[in-house]
Parts: C-alpha cells; structure tokens; sequence
C-alpha cells in the first residue's frame, strides 16, 4: 500500500499528554508521514490545570496553508481535534477544500467536551461552529457529550444502544457520512464506541473490558488511533476496535504504574502495539 501523508489540525498543550503530543506519535507508530497546523499552544491542557497560557494561532493558518498550496503540496487525510476558536472553522474548511489529495479523508474529532461540560475556554456558541465542521467530515469521531451539544440533544451519563442509534443519526443528519460514538456501554462491564455509516444504515459496535475511571486524553488517542488505521487500509469498524484495544492498553500501563500522574495516560508504554 502507498505510504500515507496526512495533516493533523489540533493544539499543542505543551504538557499534558493529549492532542499533537500523543497524535504524532500514534500514526507515527502506525507508519503513516503526518504534517501538522497547531492551532494554539498552551502550556498545559485545560483540565485539570489553573493559570495556563494559550496562544492563538488562527492569524498564522492562513499563510501556512498558503505556503503549502504555492509548493502543490496534499494530503491524503486532514484530521482535526481540538481548534483555538471558532474563527479556525473557516481556515479548516478552506484546507478541506484544497489540500487534500482525490478521495482524501476529513476526518473530524470535535474535541470540545466531556463529562456533559465544554472544555474551559469555549463558548456555548462553539458547539454551533464546531457543527459546521462535522457536516464537511467523512468521519466524525465524537464523545457523548460533543454528541450531545452539536445536535441539542440533553445529555446523559450512560448511554446504551436505544440512546446511542439515534443520538449516531442526528450526528450524521448534520451532513456527515459516517461516525464513531465513544463512551458506549452494552454491559455493566463494557465500554466502547459505536459507529454508524449513513450510506448504508448500518451499525457497528467495538467495545472492550470497562475500567470504572476516567482519564484524560483518552479521546485523542482514540481518535489518532482511528485516524492511523483508517491510512493503514483497515475499515472504520476494524480502527475503532484497535481505537478500543489501544486506549485500554494505555490505561491498563497506566493504571499498574504506582507513581502514575494524573494528567494523563502512559501511552508510551503502549505504543509497540500499534507498530
Ligand atoms: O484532550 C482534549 C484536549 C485537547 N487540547 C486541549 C484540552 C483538551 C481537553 O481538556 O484542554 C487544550
């Protein structure tokens, strides 16, 4: 299969162990070549930490994308997470539309939420404008909560298959053709994603042995992830099972390890799984 060149749209959170620092490194395990556009640089992530610094990047997107066009540089997938503001919404579309290859990938994580709350920083009209994003994905890759506050739908904690199959179509109604729901549970003891191909009207399920925390960044690497395996020619139901096995990898490494932090999960112990 021909190697893969992909960009990743999210911030750098400087410490933290969440978006570009552990999206590289995923699809680098997965042996796909990825370019990035930071879209912020903080010097932490935002949750869990006080008195962070954020820089904006969004003045910047422009003329890096410009720069890329003038070198008829293109991507075989863009795959987005975590944006700076709403204002990046536009700059992203404009790089959808032209710096990726025939048939090239939009792959959206609207990292925005979880735990039925925005991320600290974003407005109650960023759900809206991150909205306008999904429609243009090929694959969105949301937890329950972005579920939730990009089609209006009130929130809930647990969510099982009769929540889940709907809450997947209003996803999808917003324009995008297929979506990954994480936070699915079937079982008292599984937790999981379930996706949907609006195509088709077809489900599926990957889940995995449920451990009864919550750690931090566990989206992202789900969704880099997905990302790799989709470049490596495996289907969406075939990456979101490795999304599933992967992060309970990180979390297991993490969960044995006595002097563990608490921003984040080990996932460098884990990444051999995915080489
Ligand atoms: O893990 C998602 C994420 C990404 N980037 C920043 C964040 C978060 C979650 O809190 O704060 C800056």
């Amino acid at each position: 299969m021909a190697y893969k060149r992909i960009l990743t749209v999210q911030d750098i959170s400087c410490v933290g162990q969440c978006s570009l620092t552990v999206a590289l490194p995923i699809l680098s395990a997965c042996g796909v070549e990825t370019a990035v556009l930071p879209s912020a640089v903080l010097s932490t992530h935002t949750g869990g930490f006080t008195g962070y610094t954020f820089r904006d990047l969004t003045a910047d997107m422009p003329a890096i994308a410009a720069h890329w066009k003038k070198e008829k540089l293109s991507f075989d997938a863009v795959y987005t997470g975590y944006l700076g503001n709403a204002g990046q919404i536009a700059y992203v579309k404009d790089i959808f539309d032209s710096l990726l290859t025939e048939n090239g990938k939009r792959i959206v994580d609207p990292a925005m939420a979880d735990h039925g709350k925005l991320y600290a920083g974003f407005g109650d009209d960023f759900p809206a404008a991150m909205a306008r994003v999904v429609a243009r994905a090929d694959v969105a890759l949301p937890n329950i909560t972005e579920a939730c506050l990009l089609t209006g739908t009130p929130y809930r904690e647990d969510v099982d298959e009769g929540f889940a199959r709907p809450l997947l179509q209003r996803v999808a109604a917003l324009g995008v053709k297929r979506v990954v729901l994480t936070g699915v549970s079937f079982a008292p003891d599984r937790l999981g994603a379930m996706g949907y191909d609006s195509r088709t009207g077809t489900y599926f399920t990957a889940q995995g042995r449920r451990v009864p925390a919550s750690f931090h960044g566990t989206g992202d690497i789900f969704a880099a992830t997905v990302t790799g395996g989709l470049m490596r020619g495996m289907t969406l139901e075939q990456s979101s099972a490795l999304a599933v096995e992967f992060v309970l990898a990180c979390i297991d490494a993490t969960a044995r390890d006595p002097h563990a932090g608490w921003y984040g999960v080990e996932f460098e112990k884990a990444l051999p799984l995915l080489c």
